[in-house]
């Protein structure tokens, strides 16, 4: 009997990396599931296996490259990563940012998907048959005021996702970048925003139906499972009142 495929999936611990665990159990696939609260990652796992999925949990910090090392030595063989863990910092200008923000940024969302992706690069390919999911955003392919330090991280991870895409071509793995607008999960504008919920909710007003954590997991479960040959390169998800990352529909 064939081994069950393994999918590891960063920042599990909530919002869209907690939707794909959960999808990606459901399509079949033993999940691993990482982020830095082990807590949070041990119920989901715990969750998952009651209901007869095969799912267990690792504590990973992705800027910590020694950790990662040590993780991946795991893995002789893997079906798929998801490098989903990363996030925002503030939302000021330029003039103003806080070069702080912008590193921390930087390293989360594009060292993290670094460390992480070429730890696990080996057993991918080794798998015969491998997929890289980087969850970048529409921040990545354009810019809007108050972005910038987003902005400039994501824009870095949609770079290394064209850039590996290209070097690696001939090998088994695919690279499959997905890129939601509007999500509205429970942790994404609350971090942005340091805990201020009043103006991570403003983020959202008048807004008819942003996306939720389980419509982009029910798109990367989708790309994932395209027969091997077909590759996804990108694939931009918004909610429909949302036309651009500027343009958005407000019934206020
Ligand atoms: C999230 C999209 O509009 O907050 O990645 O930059 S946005």
């Amino acid at each position: 009997m064939a081994a069950t495929p393994i999918a590891v999936v960063t920042g599990a611990s909530s919002g869209i990396g907690a939707a794909t665990a959960r999808t990606l159990a459901a399509e079949g696939f033993r999940v691993v599931l990482t982020a830095r609260r082990k807590d949070r990652i041990e119920a989901l796992a715990a969750e998952l296996t009651d209901a007869g999925h095969q799912a267990t949990a690792y504590a990973l910090d992705v800027t910590d490259r020694a950790a990662v090392d040590e993780f991946a030595t795991a893995f002789r063989s893997l079906a798929v990563l998801v490098n989903n863990a990363g996030g925002a910092l503030g939302a000021d200008p330029v003039a103003t940012g806080d070069p702080a923000d912008w590193r921390q940024m930087y390293e989360t969302n594009v060292i993290g998907t670094l460390n992480v992706t070429q730890a696990l690069l080996p057993a991918l390919t080794a798998s015969g048959d491998g997929t890289i999911v980087i969850l970048s955003s529409t921040a990545g392919l354009s810019t809007y005021e108050g972005g910038g330090g987003y902005v400039a991280a994501k824009h870095g991870e949609h770079v290394l996702a064209e850039t590996l895409r290209l070097e690696i071509v001939g090998t088994p793995v695919r690279v499959i970048e997905v890129a939601p607008g509007m999500v509205r999960t429970e942790e994404f504008a609350t971090t942005r925003f340091r805990g201020d919920t009043e103006k991570a909710a403003k983020v959202y007003a008048g807004v008819d139906a942003p996306l939720t954590a389980e419509d982009v997991a029910d798109t990367i479960g989708w790309a994932v499972t395209r027969p091997s040959h077909v590759n996804i390169d990108l694939l931009v998800v918004r909610p429909r009142a949302q036309a651009s990352n500027t343009k958005v529909h407000r019934t206020l």
